[in-house]
C-alpha cells in the first residue's frame, strides 16, 4: 500500500492542490483608480440624503448624523493625514452570518491596503463568527494565511457565526475584546442584521476611539443601498453573484437533462431567506419554463372574485394577496399548457422565501414568532427547550385557543387559527413552528417549501386528468403515420377523438374521453365499433401516450452556491470592499459601510465609498418587540429586471410546439484573460429607458 501511496501518479491526482486553485491564488485583483494611489481621503458628499427615523437619532445619536464618504486620491498636503493615515494599527475582522463567496478578498483587501500603510500593522480575525469577538477566540492573519484563501469561496479561514451582540452584556464583552488587542477599529462582514450590529457598536466604541465598519456581504442579495431620491448607493452584496450563477447553472443542466429524457418536473427551490432576488437572477440566466417571485405574489389581485363579490354588493378581502391554493393553480396551468404541446417535463424556480408572501403562511409565521417571542420573554426556559416535540408544542396552541376562549379574552392564536394550523400536514406544521435564528428570523432554508407546493400541485393535476383537462397532446404527424401503418383512417378517427383535430399541431383527446372505459364507450357511441369488440390497438396505443404521468423531482440550491469559488466579478468587488474599508478606518470614518458605488456600470466607473449605517435604520418587529434594525431590499416589482422577467414568462413557458428558450450561462470560470460578466438584473435596472 505504501507503495502505491507514495507513487508520483497517485500523489498528483489526490493531491488537494490543482492549476485552478493555484491560478486563483496567484491572481492580484484589478483595483478602483483612486486605489492606486499610496493614500487616500475622503471627501463628504452633500449629494445623498435620508429621511431620518427618530428612534435611530435616539438611539444613535452620535453616528446619526454622518455623511455618505467618497474615496478620494486627493489627499490634503498635510502631515497631520499622513500621520494618521499611516500610524500603526491593529483591526480586528469577524464574518456574521452565512458564507458568501469573495469575502476572503475583503480580508485580503484589508490586509494588502494595512500593510502598504504601515507594514507594523496587525490584522486580527475573529474565529466563528461574533462569538470569537465575545469570547476573545481569534488567530493573527498573516501574509501566508490570507495568500492561501485569495480569490477562493467560503468563510474557511476564520469560519463564521450567527450569534447577536444585542444587550448591554454583550456589548461590554466586545469592547473589553477590543480593548485587549488593543484594536482601533473593527471590520464587520455581514449581512442586513449584521451591519445592524455594527452601527450599536460604532455607537457604543464612540468614545474609545474605536472604530467600526461594516461590508455588506449575503448571498440573498437584499442589501441594496438608495438614499431617498432613489439614487443607487449600493446596487448589490458581494457573494450574490457568485450564488445566482452556481445555481442557475445547476438549474441549466436540469433544463438540458429534463429536455432530453423528457419525463420529469424539476422543481427547484434557491436560496433567498426572503427576497427573490437569487431566483429572479437564475431567472434571466437559464430561462427555466417557471419562475416564482414572491414579491409579485404578495401584490397578488383576484379580479374574477372582486367581481363576483362585486355584484353581490360586497368586498371580498380575500381577493387580495395570493394563497397556497391559488398559487397551486397558476403551476398546474402552466403543467397542463405545456402537455397540451405534448411537453410532459420542465424546471420550474421557486424562491425557498416564497412562503412570506403567502396570505395564509405569512399569518402563521407573524402569529408564531410572536407567541414563541412572548414565551421567551416570561418563562425561564427558551420555547423549544419547554416543548421540544412536535406533540408539545400544538398541545401549547390548543391550551392558548382555549384559554383565550374560555376566558373571552383577545389572543394571538384562536381557536380558529388552531383548527386551520391542524389542517396542515405536520412536517409544515413542525417546519414553522421550529427555532427562528439568533436574530428573530424565520429559517425558511429549513422549511421543505417545495414539497408543500408539489403536494398541492400534484392533487390538483389529478383532479383536472379526472376533469379530462390535463392531457398529453399528440403530435399530429405522428398520430396520421400511426395510423396509416395500421390501415386506419385518420381523418375519421381524428374528428371523433380529438376536440382540435381542425386545427391543432399537437391533438387533444376530447375532454370527455378521460378513460380507457370512456374512449371505448365514445367509439361505441360514434358507431365505429360495437360494444362487444375490441379497442384497435393503435387507438390503445394513441390514447395511452396522451394520459400524463406526472414525476417530479425536488432540488434545493443554497449551502452548494453559497460555498462556490467566487466569479471574477466577486473577486475584484470583495478585494475593493476591503481596500475601501481600510481607507475608511485610515481616514477616522466610524459607523459607516464600506461600499462600492456605479457597481452596475463598467470597472473604470466603479466609486468606493462610505455609507453612514445609523440612517438606514427603521423600526420593525422582531422577536414581538420593535427594533431598529436596516430594512431588507426586496424585488422591486417595477424593475427592469422584474418586468424583463414578466414579459418572457410566456416564451420561456413555451406551452407551443416549438423548442424550448433556455439559456445555458456555462460554469463559473476564472482566468486573468477572461472578461468578467456582472448580474444580468443589475445591467437591466441600471438601464434608463425614455
Ligand atoms: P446571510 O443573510 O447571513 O448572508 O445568510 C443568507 C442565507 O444563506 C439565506 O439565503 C438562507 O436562508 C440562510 O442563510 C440559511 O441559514 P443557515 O446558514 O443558518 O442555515
Amino acid at each position: 500500500m505504501e507503495i502505491l501511496l507514495n507513487h508520483p501518479v497517485v500523489k498528483q491526482v489526490i493531491s488537494i492542490e490543482n492549476s485552478q486553485i493555484i491560478d486563483r491564488r496567484n491572481y492580484t485583483s484589478k483595483v478602483c483608480n483612486v486605489f492606486l494611489n499610496r493614500y487616500t481621503c475622503l471627501k463628504e458628499s452633500d449629494s445623498f440624503h435620508f429621511s431620518i427615523d427618530a428612534e435611530a437619532r435616539k438611539q444613535l445619536d452620535k453616528i446619526i448624523d454622518m455623511k455618505v464618504q467618497l474615496i478620494s486620491d486627493q489627499v490634503p498636503d498635510d502631515d497631520a493625514f499622513i500621520q494618521f493615515y499611516t500610524q500603526k494599527r491593529h483591526i480586528g475582522v469577524v464574518f456574521s452570518g452565512g458564507p458568501a463567496p469573495g469575502g476572503h478578498n475583503v480580508v485580503a483587501g484589508i490586509f494588502d491596503a494595512a500593510k502598504k500603510a504601515n507594514s507594523e500593522n496587525r490584522i486580527f480575525g475573529f474565529l466563528l463568527g461574533p462569538d470569537g469577538i465575545l469570547e476573545n477566540e481569534y488567530i493573527e492573519i498573516t501574509q501566508e494565511i490570507v495568500d492561501k484563501y485569495r480569490n477562493l469561496g467560503g468563510f474557511t479561514m476564520i469560519k463564521t457565526g450567527r450569534t447577536k451582540i444585542d444587550s448591554k452584556s454583550k456589548l461590554t464583552l466586545s469592547k473589553n475584546t477590543c480593548k485587549r488587542l488593543h484594536l482601533s477599529a473593527l471590520v464587520i462582514i455581514g449581512g442586513d442584521d449584521s451591519n445592524t450590529n455594527a452601527a450599536f457598536l460604532a455607537q457604543e466604541f464612540y468614545d474609545e476611539g474605536i472604530q467600526v465598519i461594516g461590508v455588506p456581504k449575503t448571498i440573498d442579495g437584499d442589501i441594496q443601498v438608495r438614499d431617498s431620491n432613489k439614487t443607487v448607493l449600493c446596487a448589490t452584496s458581494f457573494g450574490f453573484y457568485t450564488a445566482a450563477r452556481a445555481f442557475a447553472e445547476s438549474v441549466s443542466r436540469l433544463s438540458t437533462d429534463s429536455s432530453s429524457d423528457v419525463k420529469y418536473w424539476h422543481i427547484c427551490k434557491v436560496m433567498g431567506r426572503v427576497a427573490s432576488h437569487l431566483a429572479l437572477e437564475v431567472a434571466l440566466q437559464t430561462h427555466a419554463n417557471m419562475t416564482l417571485i414572491g414579491e409579485e405574489l404578495a401584490d397578488y389581485v383576484d379580479i374574477k372574485r372582486l367581481e363576483k363579490a362585486k355584484q353581490r354588493g360586497e368586498i371580498d378581502y380575500t381577493a387580495y394577496g395570493m394563497t397556497l391554493r391559488h398559487l397551486s393553480r397558476v403551476i398546474c396551468d402552466a403543467i397542463v399548457r405545456r402537455a397540451a404541446v405534448g411537453k410532459n417535463y420542465g424546471v420550474i424556480v421557486i424562491p425557498e422565501g416564497v412562503l412570506e408572501f403567502i396570505n395564509e403562511i405569512q399569518v402563521f409565521i407573524i402569529k408564531l414568532n410572536t407567541i414563541i417571542a412572548e414565551y421567551n420573554q416570561t418563562h425561564d426556559r427558551d420555547f423549544h427547550e419547554a416543548f421540544p416535540q412536535l406533540e408539545d408544542k400544538l398541545d401549547y396552541l390548543r391550551r392558548l385557543a382555549r384559554s383565550a376562549r374560555e376566558n373571552n379574552t383577545i389572543s394571538v392564536w384562536n381557536t380558529r387559527d388552531d383548527d386551520l394550523f391542524h389542517d396542515i400536514p405536520d412536517f409544515f406544521q413542525e417546519g414553522l413552528l421550529m427555532e427562528r435564528d439568533s436574530h428573530g428570523n424565520f429559517q425558511f432554508s429549513q422549511i421543505e417549501t417545495d414539497k408543500i407546493i408539489i403536494s398541492m400541485v400534484k392533487d390538483y393535476l389529478n383532479i383536472l386528468k379526472e376533469q379530462g383537462l390535463y392531457k398529453i397532446g399528440i403530435e399530429r404527424s405522428w398520430y396520421r403515420s400511426k395510423m396509416e401503418e395500421s390501415g386506419l383512417d385518420a381523418d375519421f378517427y381524428g374528428s371523433i377523438l380529438f376536440k382540435n383535430y381542425d386545427t391543432g399541431a399537437y391533438l387533444l383527446f376530447k375532454e370527455t374521453i378521460m378513460s380507457k372505459k370512456k374512449l371505448v364507450q365514445e367509439l361505441v357511441k360514434e358507431n365505429v365499433i360495437s360494444s362487444d369488440r375490441e379497442l384497435p390497438k393503435i387507438i390503445e396505443k394513441i390514447y395511452s401516450k396522451s394520459v400524463p404521468k406526472f414525476k417530479n423531482q425536488t432540488h434545493f440550491f443554497g449551502y452548494d452556491g453559497r460555498g462556490s469559488d467566487p466569479t471574477m466579478f466577486d473577486c475584484v468587488y470583495g478585494y475593493n470592499l476591503g481596500l475601501a474599508a481600510f481607507s475608511l478606518l485610515a481616514n477616522k470614518a466610524t459607523g459607516m459601510m464600506a461600499a462600492i458605488k456605479n457597481l452596475e456600470y463598467e470597472f473604470e466607473e466603479w466609486q468606493p465609498i462610505g455609507i453612514p449605517i445609523a440612517p438606514l435604520m427603521h423600526l420593525e418587529e422582531r422577536q414581538a418587540k420593535l427594533n431598529l434594525v436596516i430594512e431588507k431590499s426586496l424585488v422591486n416589482v417595477n424593475s427592469n429586471a422584474f418586468k424583463v422577467v414578466k414579459s418572457l414568462r410566456s416564451k420561456w413557458l413555451a406551452a407551443t410546439p416549438h423548442d424550448d428558450d433556455y439559456r445555458r450561462p456555462g460554469p463559473i470560470t476564472f482566468g486573468q484573460d477572461m472578461s468578467w460578466e456582472k448580474p444580468i438584473s443589475l445591467t437591466l435596472n441600471a438601464l434608463t429607458i425614455d
